[in-house]
């Protein structure tokens, strides 16, 4: 058995059985194996930012690690920014990179680079496989890296003839160690906090913005009146209908602070002492307010789930959780020209259970948390790491990961096309995803923090770099020219029409809709 058949053999036992992958010549090898391992999926993608973001996606909703096949320094660094918000996802993904061979190194090749610096940048682990008695061994260390809590990206660096030459033997699945338990006496500590009557506020994040967790801290909120919060851009956010509504930290510094005022004790369960996406002159960095403490209930990597449930059970013994209502927007219709709220109405009226949202909606996207408030229960996936160009392939990687469930894409322009070609890798795998693109032809959110930052007013030259006309978009073209059924809706009633079509049929569609700049 070669290198690669032992690596392929390895990562599929240990549950990474799908490969998101964008190969050169020196995975040719890997390529080959593919064939002799049935177990393992390889799905292509057509430029990396896609493969690391559907790597993303797939990880986020399955728990357990895909991975991403990259060429070399220059395929990786493509991939780079979708693997930066994997890492503030804390996605368990494993990136396998292809290098020369151990011995055409020394020539700098024209392809050669520094593959472990642009690694370092992401990974929480990163190992060079010298031998193909090694490889085998190394990817499921890898595996288990990805995987050790609270998740991490891994990049296993390949050589050419480690994948080519013979002495590969697969290797198992090695034991993962469980989150590390919060200590019985700061669980203890936290709820005298809770009950001093001073106002209180926990903020949740990583895994405790999943059911378990929200209704451990919803039974504790509703028993001691302490405020709830969920960090602003959680990797996979649980919500609808039967589950306790969390609202997120506001994007901009200012809501932000306005939502902190008053609290006296910060509690951080899974998530990390809040601070403003950029500096603004004369707004603080840091949110919590100045006379605010900060506590630490479970730092990322330690259980918060089971702390915010050892929480609840102290101090909120009988009480049950606060679980949102069944509510929908009534069905907009009419012949009034679309908009970011009507077609959040539209889109909270018709989201089906079950649903998996990947939001990049952006500036359009403003009303979509109020409007799908008590639709059905849903997962909810967002932007974690700012990069924008994550949503359509984080959606191609939930789909992916859960083919029984519909996957929903709200996604602003301007981030479409950063990785539109998504969309051919959700043709070619006939996976149920509807995209609605918020064709607002603009980079709206930079015209806001064109005046935010304080920028001198300023005329056409700086307009036209926020400005995406001339040529319009025409994504119902650019989706059709990749095999994705599309349409464009104006108004409110076609986005209702066709958004119930493409919802009940399967396999990918995509809606533009034409909505104004904020
Ligand atoms: C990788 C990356 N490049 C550039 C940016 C800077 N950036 C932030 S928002 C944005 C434009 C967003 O436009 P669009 O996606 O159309 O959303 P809108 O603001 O119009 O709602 C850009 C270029 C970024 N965040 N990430
Ligand atoms: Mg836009």
């Amino acid at each position: 058995m070669n290198g690669a058949q032992a690596l392929i053999r390895t990562l599929a036992a240990g549950g990474a059985d799908v490969c998101f992958s964008n190969p050169g010549t020196s995975e040719m090898h890997f390529v080959a194996a593919l064939d002799a391992v049935p177990q393992m999926r390889g799905v292509l993608c057509l430029f990396e930012g896609v493969a690391t973001g559907a790597a993303d996606g797939f990880g986020r909703m399955a728990g357990r690690p895909a991975a991403a096949l990259l060429h070399l320094g220059p395929g990786l660094a493509n991939g780079l920014a979708n693997l930066h918000n994997a890492r503030r996802a804390r996605t368990p993904l494993l990136t396998v990179v292809g290098d020369h061979a151990t011995y055409h190194k020394r020539y700098d090749a024209p392809l050669e680079s520094d593959i472990d610096a642009l690694a370092g940048t992401v990974s929480a682990w990163v190992r060079r496989s010298l031998r193909s008695e090694d490889v085998a061994a190394d990817a499921a260390e890898g595996v288990a890296a990805a995987m050790t809590p609270p998740g991490g990206v891994a990049t296993l660096i390949l050589p050419a003839d480690v994948s080519w030459n013979k002495g590969g033997s697969p290797a198992p699945a090695l034991p993962v160690r469980a989150p590390s338990p919060v200590p019985g006496d700061v669980v203890g500590s936290i709820a005298s906090l809770l009950g001093s009557g001073e106002p209180c506020l926990i903020l949740l994040g990583g895994r405790a913005t999943r059911r378990p967790g929200l209704e451990a801290a919803s039974r504790v909120a509703q028993a001691t009146g302490a405020r709830l919060l969920c960090e602003g851009s959680p990797a996979r956010l649980e919500r609808g209908a039967g589950l306790p509504a969390v609202e997120r930290l506001p994007y901009l510094a200012e809501f932000a602070i306005k939502k902190l005022e008053g609290v006296r004790h910060l509690i951080l369960a899974g998530a990390r002492a809040p601070v403003s996406f950029f500096a603004y002159p004369g707004v603080p960095g840091s949110l919590a307010p100045a006379d605010a403490a900060v506590h630490v209930l479970a730092a990322p990597g330690e259980d918060a789930v089971e702390a915010l449930a050892s929480l609840a059970d102290l101090v909120a013994a009988d009480v049950k959780p606060l679980a949102a209502e069944p509510a929908r927007p009534e069905l907009p219709d009419g012949e009034e020209a679309l908009s970011g709220k009507l077609a959040a109405a539209v889109i909270g009226a018709l989201l089906p259970e079950g649903a998996i949202v990947s939001d990049e909606a952006n500036t359009s996207g403003l009303w979509l948390p109020g409007a799908t408030a008590g639709a059905p229960p849903h997962d909810w996936l967002t932007l974690t790491g700012g990069a924008i160009g994550q949503g359509l392939p984080v959606a191609t990687g939930a789909a992916v990961a859960c083919p029984g469930r519909p996957v929903l894409a709200l996604e602003a322009d301007g981030s479409a096309m950063y990785t539109l070609s998504a969309l051919w890798t959700q043709a070619r795998e006939g996976l149920d995803v509807t995209t609605v693109i918020f064709n607002n032809s603009s980079y709206a959110v930079l015209r806001m923090e064109l005046q935010r930052v304080g920028a001198q007013a300023s005329g056409d030259a700086a307009k036209s770099l926020l400005d995406l006309s001339r040529p319009d978009l025409d994504f119902v073209s650019l989706a059709t020219g990749m095999g994705v059924p599309a349409s464009r809706a104006t108004t409110a009633e076609e986005l209702a029409a066709q958004l119930g079509r493409a919802l009940a049929e399967p396999g990918p569609h995509l809606i533009e809709a034409v909505v104004p700049s904020m």
